[in-house]
């Protein structure tokens, strides 16, 4: 049985011959038109960047040909667990094969055990203020990591360009599984919680759980285990195209991870999540517990009138529903909370979500999916396990991370190219678009 390493240094052959043929017998083939509406609106669009690990367009999104409904059939899951195993869901991302139940056992042991922060960075992390941001910690933390990098100590050494690949892959396994690590350090450090040696006997969602006190919520750790697998890539939005780019420069690994939470702070991105449930809180604080349809209306009206944005609604690339949302919808089904007002509190957040989208096509008419996106009930579940909002980015990130790191592993696998667009002012373009 193949190991990871061994799984994806079997496959670079085949995929270099594809990379091989598109630079030479293709290379100067026109795939896309470019317009000045490319140019002046983020390159909605544009096929421009070359991902390996998902093919993401208006429909939503395919795992190397595959969407999540089918890989749920497909790939292993935990005993007891009706939910992708996220360990399985890497393994498949690395390698574009259906991993063994032992395989994903061995990659999820050897997850754990690297996992363990050297002391010098658990003493840094434990000696932050408990009253920065976590998100902020977390990055921090990340940051200081970076002594430890492994691509960086290869690339230091000179070793050639074609093994960098295999430094890369060292460091990115062992952010996948330090990182839900420093998300529990931090939880556990601002809510005054023993720290938990990590255990090969449990995964690492059951391991994260169990750290920050909540190891006896098996639904908890099922909820986690279902975003982590949902969440790890979703192609070149904001922060994995951040990472995409300091990737391309070879930036080590853990920079590159922060470059790509940095930008998950936008509130258009990841702070969505956060800002969507906050939104949701202060319409309760105004509305109260149970507010009418045209209530909420209202509320959603007014806020729409000062020129605001609605978190949780839209989406830049999607022109149909959410599928992650499909799937956040099923859970709560068949997780149904046995407390009455985080029963009632979650209904209410569908009931808003099935009336903004209406009021938005009225309003905002040059809206191009109105729907709610997955960050409309994704923090508010999460909200009602207890997480406190400054870590809902991180939580998320925790597995678009490790994704994006799959994607680190293969830019140097396939030796691509540093990004470095042209950049051109208005009048360039006028000069360009203007007849003759
Ligand atoms: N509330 C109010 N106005 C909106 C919203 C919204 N939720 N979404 C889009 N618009 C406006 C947008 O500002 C733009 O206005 P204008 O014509 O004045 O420039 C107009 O509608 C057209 O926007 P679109 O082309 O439909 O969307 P775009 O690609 O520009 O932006 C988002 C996509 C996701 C940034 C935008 O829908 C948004 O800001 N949503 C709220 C924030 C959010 O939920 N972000 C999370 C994204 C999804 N995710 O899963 O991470
Ligand atoms: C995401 O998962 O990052 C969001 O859906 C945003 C995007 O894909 O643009």
């Amino acid at each position: 049985e193949l190991t990871l390493f061994e799984a994806v240094a079997q496959r670079i052959p085949s995929r270099a011959a594809v990379a091989t043929e598109l630079l030479t017998k293709h290379r100067d083939t026109t795939i896309h038109e470019l317009t000045v509406g490319s140019v002046m609106m983020g390159m909605r669009g544009t096929p421009a960047l070359l991902w390996e690990i998902s093919e993401t367009n208006a429909y939503g999104i395919k795992y190397h040909g595959k969407t999540v409904t089918e890989l749920k059939q497909l790939l292993p899951k935990w005993p007891g667990s009706t939910q992708i195993a996220p360990e399985a869901m890497l393994w498949y991302l690395y390698t574009a094969q259906v991993p063994t139940q032992s395989q994903v056992e061995k990659l999820t042991a050897d997850l754990v055990l690297r996992a363990k922060l050297p002391a010098d960075a658990e003493a840094f992390c434990d000696a932050l203020a408990k009253d920065i941001a976590a998100d902020a910690q977390i990055m921090m933390t990340l940051t200081y990591l970076a002594r430890y990098s492994k691509f960086t100590a290869a690339v230091t050494k000179g070793t050639h360009k074609n093994d960098l690949w295999k430094a890369v892959l060292e460091d990115a396994l062992d952010i996948s599984s330090r990182f839900p690590m420093i998300m529990a350090r931090v939880y556990a450090n601002k809510h005054d919680l023993p720290h938990q040696d990590w255990t090969t006997e449990l995964d690492l969602a059951a391991n994260y759980t169990r750290h920050i006190g909540r190891g006896d919520d098996f639904d908890y750790t099922e909820f986690t285990r279902l975003c982590w697998a949902l969440y790890m890539d979703h192609g070149a939005n904001v922060s994995a195209h951040a990472m995409r780019l300091c990737s391309s420069a070879w930036t080590d690994s853990y920079l590159m991870v922060v470059s790509g939470m940095i930008a998950g702070t936008g509130p258009l991105h990841a702070k969505a999540i956060a800002d969507s449930v906050m939104f949701n809180l202060a319409m309760i604080r105004s509305l109260g517990q149970s507010p009418s349809t045209d209530d909420i209306t209202a509320y959603v009206g007014r806020h729409l009138s000062g020129g605001k944005i609605v978190p949780g609604f839209g989406h830049a690339l999607l022109r149909v529903p959410d599928a992650r949302l499909a799937f956040l919808d099923e859970f709560l089904e068949s997780h149904p909370s046995s407390d009455p007002k985080t029963h009632s509190f979650l209904s209410l957040i569908k009931n808003i979500n099935s009336v903004v989208p209406d009021l938005l096509r009225e309003k905002v008419l040059t809206m191009k999916n109105p729907h709610p996106n997955a960050d409309a009930l994704s923090g508010s579940i999460l909200h009602a396990y207890g997480m406190d909002v400054d870590f809902m980015m991180s939580f998320f990130a925790t597995s678009r991370v490790a994704g994006f790191l799959v994607q680190q592993v293969w830019d140097r696998a396939l030796g691509l190219s540093m990004e470095r667009p042209l950049s051109l002012t208005m009048e360039e373009l006028l000069a360009k678009a203007r007849p003759a």
